[in-house]
């Protein structure tokens, strides 16, 4: 994941993803075929629960693509789950403070000399495997090795970016648009002709590459993630499997009823 971050920061091409909302081993496998950088697991919106989640890790893991998964909040106890499957990222909705960013770094990191504030609990009985690493490898590099990205998509999120952007441990911003332009008034899906919606998503970008952190942008098409990508953004996901499915069988129906 980290290189394909760095690949991106050299403008040798976006870190690329797909977005899951169906549960299913196979689905996982599937989907982690077909070139991705990372799969991201979602278990905010998606119809993913804990044992799901679990599957999914293990799938794309073992497909040799890194596993994200978004939590539906940012309770330690969802971080710690999330971690103990072996995921390779973990994204949080909804970071509007400061505050809030230094409490889920310490969620994810180990107690250690680096991270004396870290509150995560020892017993990962399954992460090591995602890491193809035995249990005492994976303690002493998770901190480092488990990237944490936190989304910024609402107004009051957009107001304290530089200083969210600012804590140590945060290592990406990833805007969800969807949620931006719904928190500050206007039609969610509207958010790409919202000039408010813009204005925000380029200071979002500037604080993320002003502080040096890797910055996303949720996207539902490669025509869309390619748009983000060259505004400077360096990780997109193109689409999500609902979309596929609903798109290329919506279009199938559509032609056959014409008949
Ligand atoms: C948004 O667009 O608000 C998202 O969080 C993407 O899922």
């Amino acid at each position: 994941l980290r290189e394909s971050l760095e690949r991106a920061k050299a403008q040798k091409g976006p870190s690329v993803g797909q977005w899951l909302e169906f549960p299913g081993y196979t689905l996982a496998k599937t989907v982690a075929s077909l070139g991705e950088d990372w799969v991201l697991i979602d278990c905010e919106h998606g119809n993913i629960d804990d044992n799901a989640m679990y599957l999914q890790v293990g799938a794309i893991s073992s497909s040799g693509v890194s596993p994200i998964v978004r939590i539906a909040g940012s309770e330690p106890w969802m971080i710690k789950r999330v971690l103990d499957a072996g995921a390779h990222a973990i994204m949080v909705p909804m970071c509007e403070t400061k505050e809030q960013a230094e409490s889920i770094v310490r969620a994810c990191k180990y107690p250690s000399s680096k991270w004396p504030a870290g509150v995560r609990g020892a017993g990962a009985m399954f992460a090591p495997a995602a890491f193809n690493q035995n249990g005492r490898e994976y303690l002493l590099t998770a901190n480092e090795n488990v990237m944490i990205c936190v989304q910024i998509e609402s107004r009051t999120a957009v107001e304290n970016v530089e200083a969210i952007a600012s804590v140590q441990g945060i290592d990406m911003l990833f805007i969800g648009p969807n949620d931006l332009a719904s928190s500050m008034g206007y039609i969610a899906f509207d958010h790409a002709s919202i000039p408010e919606v813009q204005e925000a998503t380029k200071r979002v970008l500037k604080a993320g590459l002003d502080a040096g952190k890797y910055v996303g942008h949720f996207a539902l098409s490669p025509e869309i993630a390619a748009q983000k990508y060259h505004q400077g953004f360096h990780f997109v996901n193109c689409g999500a499997d609902i979309v596929a499915i609903t798109a290329w069988m919506g279009t199938a129906m559509t032609t056959l009823s014409q008949l």
